[in-house]
């Protein structure tokens, strides 16, 4: 898979791309994260990627050309892409976004800046436009890493043999249970009893239990569309020790 990516701070992506899950699939040949400078398909003699906003109003808007031009120019280096656009007004990524990204061949993301990009790059010369949630970032840079991220690790190989996209699709949608590895006593707090006992039927209540606890606490919208089983409601209401 082919990620072209377009921006005007190419130096933010060398760091977390070249790490971890995502730089060994590139190592591997098994991705192509490719970094292209916004600022050399500039037009004029000052390489301006922005101007100010026609109708007036606060902040800067990226200019159309220097995003066209790049986008015309690395077309031939792939098969077709798709293009995306990273930006608050976009619908947002998710799990299902990710899965559908993974069969593609190759993927153009461009990262806004500013107050955002000429809506005519948007309407005309993109697929579409995504966010990555509701909360405000500097700039579309980061939110294309997560998109990278998380498309990387559902490609073909890029895994070990756990958890493929196809199983994570039908897990069912609740929090994991609390994990814990030794020491057994660490600065004071010891491991749940439980997990010491050798009793996996218990084990395995008392983790299906603190899963839903933490649904029910934490993701609410989840937990409301969850199917319980009897059990399932036997042991929320059911106090620990009685596992
Ligand atoms: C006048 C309001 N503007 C600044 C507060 C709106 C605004 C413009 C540009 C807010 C953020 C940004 C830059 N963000 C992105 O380009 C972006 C983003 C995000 O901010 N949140 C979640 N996903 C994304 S994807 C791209």
């Amino acid at each position: 898979m082919i990620f072209d990516i377009l921006t005007i701070f190419p130096g933010m992506f060398h760091g977390p791309l070249s790490e971890s899950i995502v730089g060994k699939a590139q190592a591997r040949g098994l991705v192509f994260v490719r970094v292209h400078n916004l600022r050399d398909y500039a037009v004029d003699r000052h390489q301006m990627t922005d101007d100010r906003p026609f109708g007036g109003g606060e902040g800067m808007v990226m200019k159309p050309e220097p995003i066209v031009h790049a986008l015309e120019a690395i077309a031939p280096l792939g098969p077709p892409p798709r293009v995306v656009l990273l930006s608050p007004q976009g619908r947002v990524f998710e799990q299902a976004t990710a899965r559908r990204y993974s069969g593609l061949e190759r993927l153009v993301l461009i990262c806004g800046r500013y107050e955002g990009v000429d809506e005519r790059v948007a309407r005309y010369f993109v697929d579409e436009e995504i966010s990555i949630g509701d909360f405000i970032l500097t700039g579309g840079e980061l939110a294309a890493m997560v998109v990278v991220d998380a498309v990387t690790r559902l490609i073909p190989g890029v895994l070990g043999n756990e958890a493929s996209a196809e199983a994570e699709s039908f897990r069912e949608p609740i929090l994991e249970h609390p994990q814990y590895t030794r020491p057994q006593e660490f600065r004071g707090y010891r491991v749940p009893e439980v997990l010491l006992s050798g009793d996996h039927r218990r084990i395995a209540r008392w983790r299906r239990r603190q899963a839903l606890l933490r649904t029910r606490e934490r993701r609410p919208d989840l937990f409301a569309r969850l199917s319980l089983s009897e059990e399932d409601r036997e042991l929320l209401s059911r106090p620990e020790d009685a596992l």
